[in-house]
């Protein structure tokens, strides 16, 4: 940790002006958007934080107020407020409205701002960036205060009033020619402050939504939210694992080196899914680095050496491997560092190589004690990792099978696939379709020249506590991936896709939720390539069908069945038929008019081939769901909760997620 006593004006560079930083925002906050508005307050904040970590602050207080500002105030030490010899300006001062080298994501490197580094370098260029800024300092029982336009000084320091605080409290009013929304979400600022309050523990930090008028996502909210957690890093892994069916309880250690502080916090689940993360300084290494690096080959090192001392690796067995030992684990890796050096794209590597050593040898160490220790949990673990080791094996046996077959090209497309006549792929429609009266429809339905159809058997269905490798073995899965024509793994080969849509189409109700998310999840998982390019789709089958004579509507959510009801006079409360057939209206206004009739589909087995054309498969008229591949970092959440061994949050998953197939957006 930086020494940060004895700090004063004179040790703060001066560099210059903050004139570049509105010629050009995103070289120094990355953009103009939305993210590049919450990235002010994180400067800010940032700043709070290093005043905490340097253990002179435990509260930090974010209030969004109504009149479009921020306030971010904590109780610190408070800015220094002492005049710098050479500038004859108090510190506060030269920190809000001078410029240190170079901008965050900008070309200079030397310039990059790290939370436990310097102090309040990142707070000029969001006073450069705001209408107005205020500081206050509250030090020696007194308030002190300055005030700033687009970074430019209003007033000299002026101290007036007693208070018994200490700290600095910011507020700044973001400029509305700077940034393209001046909306700020408390979701999105809760997210980082979680995940700041877990990495800094005893650190409390509360955000206070003070504004009339808030953004729907934000109302689900309460206005005021505290994070604080005792448990640290700890108790983050047990968070991420929360949905889980976890082994043990999450293992923690920390270690002072002579590279810097080294925190690691793991634990193991049932799922198959790997969630590690890592921060350098509480900065989120989204590339990864050496610390990273490091954590992975002591893991890999430690278990297999424990499993071979244990006996559970026999000699003649093969190492578990990187990834064997990764599968279904959680874990954080934080580090905390001098001079900490980012690299990459978008500055989200470690580049100090330093650290791989510092990390491998602290995990070697601590997690060879706690396998010692937990000899149950040890075995558990082991285990877990020989099962991935075991389901790797089986998994390239059965890609090897799937491709041998596919390298049979057309002579060997499944008899179950009506084809369509067309060879161009860009204008080929495949339908999959959940089981095979469905199918038939499908195929009495579809145009053949430009659609096929491919009914899969509800025998999928069964896998749902397998892998998805012991899906590749699956008769009805080789045959899509034969039906695509594209191969998998090594031998994959997009271009030769066969049709540019690809729709999954299946009933509304739990069990065609769930073959539709084992299908999203396969193509997730081996295509992500079809997501991408934008060919996957979930066909939107009707829900119901009304009819009042010959007028027949068909509704696809109970919004619109709810609307037709009405405009033709019928009671909304209306008891739905169990049945097909027709529903008797009792009101006497009704009498003179056709009888309403309601027909709920159930399955798409219900219609009739032109029902189903007209409804669902006719491009003149129907919509389709495309999948995207925008939030994969929540998609996999989703398909962990779905593909988890813990049955109950798959479950109310699918119950609550059933009809509205576009929160399952992949
Ligand atoms: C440098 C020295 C001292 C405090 C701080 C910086 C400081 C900066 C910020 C930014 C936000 N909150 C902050 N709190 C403290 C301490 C100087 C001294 O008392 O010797």
């Amino acid at each position: 940790m930086p020494k940060k006593e004895g700090y004063s004006a004179e040790q703060i560079q001066v560099l210059e002006g903050l004139e570049p930083v509105r010629k050009r925002p995103g070289m120094y906050i990355g953009s103009t958007d939305t993210r590049g508005l919450h990235h002010c307050v994180y400067e800010i904040v940032d700043n709070s934080i290093d005043e905490a970590m340097a253990g002179h602050c435990d509260t930090i207080i974010v209030t969004l107020h109504d009149d479009g500002s921020v306030s971010v105030e904590d109780n610190g030490r408070g800015i220094p407020i002492d005049i710098h010899p050479k500038k004859k300006l108090p510190a506060l001062e030269i920190v809000l409205t001078t410029l240190h080298a170079g901008g965050k994501f900008g070309g200079d490197e030397s310039g990059y701002k790290v939370s436990g580094g310097l102090h309040g370098v990142g707070s000029s260029v969001v006073n450069a960036l705001s209408t107005k800024l205020r500081a206050e300092v509250y030090r020696d029982g007194k308030i002190h205060h300055q005030e700033y336009k687009i970074g430019k000084t209003q007033y000299p320091l002026k101290t007036e009033g007693k208070t018994e605080k200490n700290g600095t409290k910011i507020q700044f009013w973001p400029d509305g020619e700077i940034f393209d929304t001046l909306e700020f979400s408390m979701t999105t600022l809760m997210t980082r402050f979680r995940q700041q309050a877990y990495l800094t523990r005893g650190i409390t930090i509360a955000v206070l939504d003070e504004r009339k008028e808030r953004p729907t996502d934000d109302k689900v909210h309460p206005r005021l939210y505290r994070f604080s957690f005792e448990g640290g890093i700890a108790a983050y892994v047990r968070h991420l694992n929360e949905s889980k069916e976890t082994i043990g309880k999450p293992i923690w250690f920390e270690k002072d080196t002579d590279d810097g502080m080294v925190e690691v916090g793991l634990q193991y689940s049932q799922s198959f899914q790997e969630n590690v993360i890592s921060f350098a300084n509480n900065i989120h290494t989204m590339e990864g680095g050496h610390h990273l690096t490091g954590f992975k080959a002591a893991l890999t090192r430690t278990i297999n050496a424990y499993a071979r001392s244990q006996g559970l690796l026999k000699e003649k067995d093969d190492n578990l491997t990187a990834d064997d030992v990764r599968e279904g684990l959680t874990a954080v890796v934080s580090v905390r560092l001098k001079e900490p050096q980012f690299e990459g794209q978008t500055k989200g590597k470690l580049g100090n190589a330093e650290m791989k050593t510092a990390v491998e040898t602290v995990v070697n160490e601590k997690l060879a004690e706690y396998l010692e220790e937990h000899p149950n949990e040890a075995k558990e673990i082991v285990g877990k990792c020989h099962l991935a080791a075991r389901a790797r094996l089986a998994a390239r046996a059965a890609r090897d099978s799937v491709i041998r077959k596919g390298a049979l090209e057309g002579m060997t497309l499944p008899g179950k696939l009506a084809d369509c006549s067309s060879r161009d792929p860009a204008e080929c429609e495949l339908y999959i379709v959940e089981g095979d009266s469905a199918g038939g429809s499908a195929k009495q339905a579809r145009k053949r020249d430009f659609q096929a159809i491919l009914p899969l058997r509800g025998k999928i269905l069964n896998v749902e506590q397998a892998r998805l490798d012991k899906m590749l073995a699956n008769n009805e899965i080789k045959s899509l991936i034969i039906a695509l024509g594209v191969g998998i793994g090594e031998i994959k080969d997009v271009e030769k896709l066969r049709y540019h849509r690809i729709v999954i189409m299946t009933d509304a109700d739990v069990d065609g939720a769930h073959i539709r998310t084992l299908l999203l999840t396969l193509f997730f998982r081996y295509f992500p390539e079809l997501i991408d390019a934008g060919f996957l789709y979930i066909a939107q089958p009707p829900l119901y069908k009304i009819a009042k004579g010959k007028d027949v509507r068909y509704a696809y959510t109970d919004e619109q069945k709810e609307e037709v009801l009405k405009e033709w006079g019928v009671a909304t409360d209306v008891e739905e038929e169990e049945e097909e057939g027709e529903e008797e209206e009792g009101e006497k206004e009704k009498k003179k008019s056709p009888r309403v009739s309601l027909q709920r589909y159930k399955g798409l087995g219900e219609m009739n081939p032109e029902q189903l054309w007209e409804t669902t498969m006719d491009p003149e008229v129907r919509t389709m769901l495309r999948v995207t591949m925008d939030d994969a970092e929540a998609a996999d959440a989703t398909f962990t909760t779905l593909m988890g061994s813990e049955v109950a949050p798959r479950r109310k998953f699918i119950q609550t997620h059933a009809k509205s197939v576009k929160n399952l957006d992949v």
